[in-house]
């Protein structure tokens, strides 16, 4: 069997200037590392925006330069990304992140040039998405799915020096003869997620993450000590809306039916909180299901586990207002959830976000699966109830959907500025932004909004992402920015603006 060593990559962030850089370190890593770990097979994760200790990070995360399209690129030389790869015999590279296309192909294109033999993969909803571009790059392999099943089966076929990866499902892959096959009809999606690995958080380089303090969203301020790191109890969602990644991912699609949710055992969860807490030394924890309360009875009871665990967390992603509420006298008249909130403030969670989204009913039930809307419930309750427990409030608006009208914006930001006086402590608008892998990005492209040639660069949440839509970009983005200069607290924006990139 032949030693084989394996590579996971994080390429250089770019971001357009007066944007923020964040470094990547997502899960997927950790758990595609846990899985190599599991069969004995050496990786390495090594994230080109912030180095590894023998990189002086001073040199270049903090001196940016300018890439031919404007954007900034933040992160180690070129030379340096070449010198690490020369010692793995496959490199694989996440695309998760559509706005990140450039940086990845870039990588692949430079590493296929200098190491020929080496294998290259990618995997993520972006890759997947524009796999035709990505194997033009060079790529050897994409990964159609989750993905730490299909890892470790090319990881054996490469241990049997082959590169035969007929037998790999939910991949597409150039065969020997420079033909793109298609495996995405078969292989296994994990519905007991207690069988996953458990995640090589230790292989990132956290020390570095936490030095630079900018963690996945909330108040943290400058100079409070941050040692965070991120967990996932369960998968998919019993929602589908329009702009997410798993909206449509069911039986018989090429991701397979990663949609559907999925959790682990409470006790799987409190191995990986205690190896949080224990090994990895984090202080701060985000929890980054997809629907943490998509079976509320389970959420329940596994909080009720681990009150007392000492763990700050935080769910920035939001958490779906139904959890929250529940049924009253009144019918089809929804309350906060007192025992929920509490529990959750008993738990040691520190922040919550509320997903909005939007004030307007026509826009929730149209693009946002027709989550609790705001005819069903009073918001000011429960943010007050919120706040009464002591816990972080932020919203997220999105503004800007291909037929959204002016009024219908200028309701959101009525609406927002209005929950402003209940005490929320921020609130973040979005223009929409629909990125290849989701409904909405389909029929922008169906609908002219989006140019078939579009530019994944281009994509920003702060700029009007779309072509004929009724409010006019200049005008939009001037209301987005408005908001968001309204609605937030001097101290948040101060916070947020020390984060931006420029040169
Ligand atoms: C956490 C998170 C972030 C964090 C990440 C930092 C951190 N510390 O975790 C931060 C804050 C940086 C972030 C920012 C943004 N995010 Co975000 N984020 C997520 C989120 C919620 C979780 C990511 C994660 O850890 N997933 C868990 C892992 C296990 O799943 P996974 O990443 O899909 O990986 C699996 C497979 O895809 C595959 N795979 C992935 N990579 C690779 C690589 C290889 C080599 C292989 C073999 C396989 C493979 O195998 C993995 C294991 O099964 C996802 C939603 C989600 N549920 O994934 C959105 C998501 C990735 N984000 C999204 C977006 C849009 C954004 C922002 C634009 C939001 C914004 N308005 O600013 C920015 C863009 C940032 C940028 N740099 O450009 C979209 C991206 C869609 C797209 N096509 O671009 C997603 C998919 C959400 C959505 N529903 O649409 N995000
Ligand atoms: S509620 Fe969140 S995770 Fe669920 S489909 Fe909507 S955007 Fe995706």
């Amino acid at each position: 069997m032949k030693k084989i060593k394996i590579l996971l990559l994080y390429p250089p962030e770019q971001s357009w200037p007066k944007t923020m850089v964040k470094p990547n370190g997502s899960l997927a890593y950790p758990y595609l590392a846990g899985a190599l770990r599991d069969i004995n097979v050496e990786s390495y994760v090594y994230d080109a925006c912030v180095g590894n200790d023998n990189d002086n990070i001073d040199n270049f995360f903090y001196k940016n330069s300018t890439l031919p399209s404007g954007m900034i690129r933040t992160g180690v030389s070129d030379d340096r990304i070449l010198e690490i790869a020369s010692n793995y015999d496959a490199i694989g590279i996440t695309s998760i992140f559509s706005q990140q296309e450039t940086q990845v192909l870039h990588c692949a294109n430079i590493i296929k040039k200098k190491f020929p033999n080496k294998l290259l993969f990618s995997g993520g909803v972006n890759a997947k998405s524009r796999s035709s571009i990505f194997f033009s790059a060079g790529f050897d392999i994409i990964f159609t799915s989750e993905s730490e099943t299909s890892i470790q089966q090319v990881a054996k076929i490469m241990q049997k020096n082959s590169n035969d990866f007929s037998s790999v499902g939910k991949i597409y892959f150039k065969n020997k003869d420079g033909k793109i096959i298609d495996n995405s009809h078969f292989g296994e999606i994990l519905m007991n997620l207690d069988k996953l690995p458990i995640p090589a958080w230790e292989l990132l380089p956290n020390e570095r993450y936490w030095k630079i303090g900018r963690p996945h969203g909330g108040k943290a301020k400058r100079g409070e000590e941050l040692r965070y790191a991120s967990m996932m109890t369960s998968r998919g969602c019993p929602f589908s809306c329009s702009y997410c990644h798993i909206a449509e991912e069911v039986e018989g699609s090429k991701s397979g039916a990663i949609g559907k949710f999925r959790f682990k055992s409470d006790d799987r969860v409190i191995e990986e909180l205690t190896i949080l807490k224990n090994k990895i030394g984090a202080k701060q924890v985000f929890i980054e299901d997809d629907s943490i309360f998509g079976m509320k009875r389970r959420a329940i009871r596994l909080l009720k586990r681990i009150v007392g665990f000492g763990l700050d967390l935080m769910d920035v992603n939001g958490i779906n207002m139904i959890h929250l509420v529940k049924k009253s006298k009144k019918t089809g008249w929804m309350i906060p959830d007192e025992e929920v909130i509490e529990l959750l403030a008993e738990v040691g969670f520190k922040e919550i976000v509320l997903p909005f989204e939007s004030a307007n009913l026509r826009i929730i039930k149209k693009w946002c699966s027709n989550k609790l809307a705001l005819d069903r419930f009073d918001p000011g309750e429960l943010i007050k109830t919120i706040k009464k427990h002591k816990m972080y409030v932020g919203t997220n608006y999105m503004l800007g959907f291909p037929d959204e009208t002016r009024k219908e914006v200028e309701e959101t930001v009525k609406f927002a500025k209005k929950m402003q006086g209940y005490g929320l402590d921020h609130s973040n608008f979005y223009l929409v932004m629909p990125v290849p892998g989701t409904p909405i990005f389909d029929y922008c492209i169906k609908n002219k909004h989006l140019p078939m040639d579009y530019n994944p660069d281009r994509f920003q949440w702060t700029k009007a992402n779309l072509k004929n839509t009724e409010i006019g970009p200049q005008e939009l983005e001037a209301i987005r920015d408005y908001a968001w200069e309204t609605c937030n607290k001097k101290e948040f924006k101060d916070l947020r603006k020390s984060w931006i990139v420029d040169n």
